[in-house]
């Protein structure tokens, strides 16, 4: 059995819920925080969510997951079968979350949290944030979906990272930097046809409201 840990506000746990649901692969979910916790460290090292729990042991780093449940889970492939084209769709994952959504983390803190960021920090990404996504749009196909005319796990991974990159930037800039990548509001609202999708935008809003709740 898969168990699934972590929180359905994180877009790293919603990458990874959605590649379960678009295989089919029967799993549960645990509510878990990160935090440098033994409960969290002894399955994720650097307390992280998600990670994943299998019958073999644990796993963490979401990249690593879905490699993970491809190989393990050949049913309803969602990388292409060519090894070129399986290439240009982890480079499509790897550009976005190293270049535009890890920048844009920085933000997450006063968008989301109650916390503050300096202006040098918000000046710093939204520069660097501008560059990833400039080098982001020359990769991407949107034809409709990112990788080209499948769905596929670039879809999965990037899909919850779009929205959080929306909000967090109207937040701190009143400007929403997800209309910067060529053709993301057509492919948001393909996205928002898809039952699993659907599912896992409803978890995300009830998590949501539940963890704002008490604070
Ligand atoms: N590279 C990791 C990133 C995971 C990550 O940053 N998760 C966040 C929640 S979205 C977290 O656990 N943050 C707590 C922390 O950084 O200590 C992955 O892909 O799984």
């Amino acid at each position: 059995m898969i168990r699934l840990c972590g929180f359905p506000i994180s877009n790293y746990y919603n990458k990874v819920k959605l590649v379960l649901l678009e295989k089919g692969i029967e799993f549960e979910e645990q509510t878990v925080a990160p935090g440098q916790t033994e409960t969290v460290l002894q399955f994720s090292p650097a307390g992280k969510i998600p990670f994943l729990l299998t019958d073999h042991g644990s796993l963490s780093e979401s990249q690593v997951i879905l490699e993970y449940l491809e190989e393990a889970f050949p049913q309803n492939p969602l990388y292409p079968a060519e090894p070129f084209e399986r290439a240009k769709c982890r480079e499509l994952i790897q550009h976005f979350e190293l270049n535009v959504e890890l920048i844009a983390r920085r933000l997450y803190g006063e968008a989301f949290f109650g916390g503050s960021v300096s202006d040098e920090t918000k000046a710093e990404v939204r520069e660097k944030i501008g560059l990833g996504i400039d080098a982001f749009n020359r990769l991407a196909k949107f034809s409709p979906y990112i990788a080209g005319d499948r769905f596929t796990a670039a879809d999965c991974a990037l899909w919850p990272s779009f929205g959080l990159l929306s909000s967090a930037t109207q937040r701190i800039y009143g400007e929403d930097f997800l209309q910067k990548v060529t053709g993301a509001t057509d492919y948001m609202s393909l996205m928002e046809s898809r039952p699993h999708i659907q599912k896992v935008a409803a978890d995300r809003a009830a998590a949501m409201s539940a963890f704002f709740a008490k604070k």
